[in-house]
């Protein structure tokens, strides 16, 4: 036998695939043509001002653009939604943005570490792991969708740890100091 049995590779496919699966359970919602994967939030201080919500990702399976224009939640007097640049100093800072284009048959990603995320403001209560809350995001055309937002610390959380915004209210964000 030059190949290892057909037991043994289905174990080996198996681990991969609870090794995947196991440490969070998924959840995903649709809006029209949208997907949207697994909207998280990461738990915050208890003095928190600020949070940040992820989602894995919005796939737009139609054939026409949309946008995610607009959100909203009862835990936070306002949500935005910021993108993440890196700055000529090489430091990161976010700012607010209209809108996340979603282009036709593609997926956005909208993970922690990443380029986008949505903030929320004025967050009303702390976020603690296992909480769950609503989130109404608003998109062009395929029109306003609420979801549930779940808190979980993610797997990697160095990378969650990196998104600060410092313990001043709005006003703070994007100041170069
Ligand atoms: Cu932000």
């Amino acid at each position: 036998m030059t190949h290892p049995p057909i037991s043994r590779r289905l174990a080996c496919l198996w681990l991969g695939l609870s090794a995947l699966a196991a440490p969070v359970a998924a959840h995903d919602f649709r809006a029209g043509a949208l997907r949207i994967d697994h909207p998280y939030a990461v738990p915050t201080p208890p003095a928190a001002r600020t949070g940040a919500v992820y989602l894995r990702g919005i796939r737009n399976t139609g054939d026409q653009a949309d946008r995610l224009v607009g959100a909203s939640a009862p835990v936070a007097g306002a949500v935005e939604i910021h993108r993440s640049v890196v700055g000529s100093d090489q430091v990161m800072r976010m700012r607010a943005v209209e809108a996340i284009e979603l282009p036709p048959k593609s997926e956005v990603r909208l993970r922690h570490g990443g380029e986008f995320h949505l903030m929320l403001i004025e967050l009303k209560q702390p976020l603690r792991e296992g909480d769950r809350f609503p989130l109404t995001l608003r998109f062009d055309k395929a029109g306003e969708r609420e979801v549930m937002v779940w808190v979980q610390q993610p797997r990697d959380a160095a990378a969650a740890q990196e998104h600060r915004h410092g313990p001043a209210g709005p006003k703070s964000q994007g100041d170069p100091r």
